[in-house]
């Protein structure tokens, strides 16, 4: 097998027949190609349906892949379709023909040059377009999020004008598959951060779609900004992060209710049992929630999150005058000390206990026989949770 084209779908149904043919074309007029064509698909329709209907019709091997319990969205589905591919090649496109199937001749022209792991089609570089993008606030959108991606991995993206790019060509021998972290729409991405790739690009225009309905979104946006925090500077910097948005939003609230009339301690707990429950839910969402899966019920997390931050409130202020009346600290001084422990102590609980894989999980795969993969997934999320210093680029 000389290419597997790997096709994330979700609720993609009225695209699947013309895409199959196009992709058969396309490969056909390349000369003697084998291939295959393996949809992951997570929808929630009458899709699968539909593309073993295809498969079953297909002259070229077309595989479903459904996944009932679909983990990490898209990027999940095209990492899976890596893991099951039977060629080293991996072609991804997405499955709703704004990736042009006859561009696949291009990419597979350029990585037979043999000097690169992947090639990027571009709709940045010279001779590409992004006609596709549905308007100008997602062009807007588009340009400044590779532009700020770029900035932040100048090394790593070297040479690629196009990193958020789904439309790829990649040697699965040269990603560390287990050492990917997808979340959301940006897996190319993920894997151009997590190692330096040689990277060759082929511009092409960025097509219509030709039915059904798009899935980016809003909370796609912010979990691609959540993604390249993660990516760059660890997961601490995205508690951080989530730390600072939950203690302006803590003042705010504060504010507002003394504003409308009330006391100023019951404004004050209010606020913070508020900002406690938000900062959970954000934490759950975006900060943790690769983990999630793994760590048992939200209501337990829930539980444990929301004791120890107010064991730790209450545990903070004793603790900063003792600093201030024995060890006569300033008092600005102690507060700030106490600021920073509470926050590496947050962390740290988050990671290690809140998020935790369960212990039964782990039990349970051992005696089914299965340890090594689950042993070896636990480890790289509790690598995963140490970042401190991390730099993945420089
Ligand atoms: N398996 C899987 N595929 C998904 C998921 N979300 C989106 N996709 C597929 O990923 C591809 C890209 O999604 P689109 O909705 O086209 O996103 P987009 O191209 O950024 O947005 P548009 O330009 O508006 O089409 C399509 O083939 C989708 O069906 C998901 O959660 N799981
Ligand atoms: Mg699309």
């Amino acid at each position: 097998m000389d290419l597997s084209v790997i096709v994330p779908t979700f609720n993609e149904g009225p695209n699947i027949g013309e895409l199959v043919r196009r992709i058969g074309a396309a490969l056909d007029d390349a000369g003697p190609v084998s291939f295959e064509v393996i949809f992951v698909d997570d929808s929630t329709d009458d899709t699968p349906v539909i593309i073993q209907a295809v498969a079953d019709t297909a002259p070229f091997p077309v595989r479903l892949v459904h996944r009932d319990d679909p983990v990490a969205g898209l990027g999940g589905a095209v990492v899976e379709g890596v893991r099951l591919a039977a060629s080293r090649w991996c072609l991804i496109m997405d499955g709703d023909l704004q990736h042009p199937p006859e561009d696949i001749p291009r990419l597979l022209a350029r990585a037979g040059h043999g000097d690169v792991d992947v090639v990027v089609a571009s709709r940045y570089a010279a001779g590409g377009t992004s006609g596709g993008l549905a308007d100008r606030t997602r062009v807007a959108v588009s340009r400044v999020s590779t532009l700020l991606t770029k900035s932040m991995f100048p090394r790593k993206l070297h040479g690629c004008s196009d990193p958020m790019t789904g439309f790829f060509l990649i040697d699965r021998d040269a990603v560390d598959l287990d050492q990917l972290h997808p979340r959301g729409f940006k897996i190319l991405l993920e894997m151009l951060a997590r190692r330096q790739l040689r990277i060759a690009e082929v511009p092409f225009a960025f097509a219509d779609r030709f039915a059904g309905e798009s899935k980016a979104s809003f909370t796609q946006g912010i979990r691609f900004l959540t993604q390249l925090t993660m990516l760059r500077f660890g997961r601490m910097s995205a508690f951080a992060l989530v730390g600072g948005v939950g203690a302006i939003a803590n003042l705010v609230i504060m504010w507002g209710l003394i504003r409308l009339g009330m006391e100023y301690i019951v404004a004050a707990v209010i606020a913070s049992e508020l900002t406690i429950i938000g900062n959970f839910l954000l934490l759950e969402y975006l900060v943790f929630a690769d983990m999630r899966a793994e760590s048992g019920r939200m209501r337990w997390r829930f539980l444990k999150s929301f004791t120890f931050n107010n064991v730790e409130a209450l545990a903070r202020i004793p603790l900063m005058a003792v600093l201030v009346e024995s060890a006569h600290l300033p008092s600005m001084l102690a507060a700030a000390l106490t600021l920073v422990a509470a926050f590496a102590v947050r962390f740290v609980f988050h990671a290690l206990v809140v998020y935790a894989p369960q212990r039964a999980t782990v039990d349970a795969a051992v005696s089914a026989g299965v340890a090594p993969e689950v042993t070896a997934s636990v480890a790289a999320s509790v690598d995963d949770v140490e970042p401190v210093g991390r730099r993945l680029d420089s």
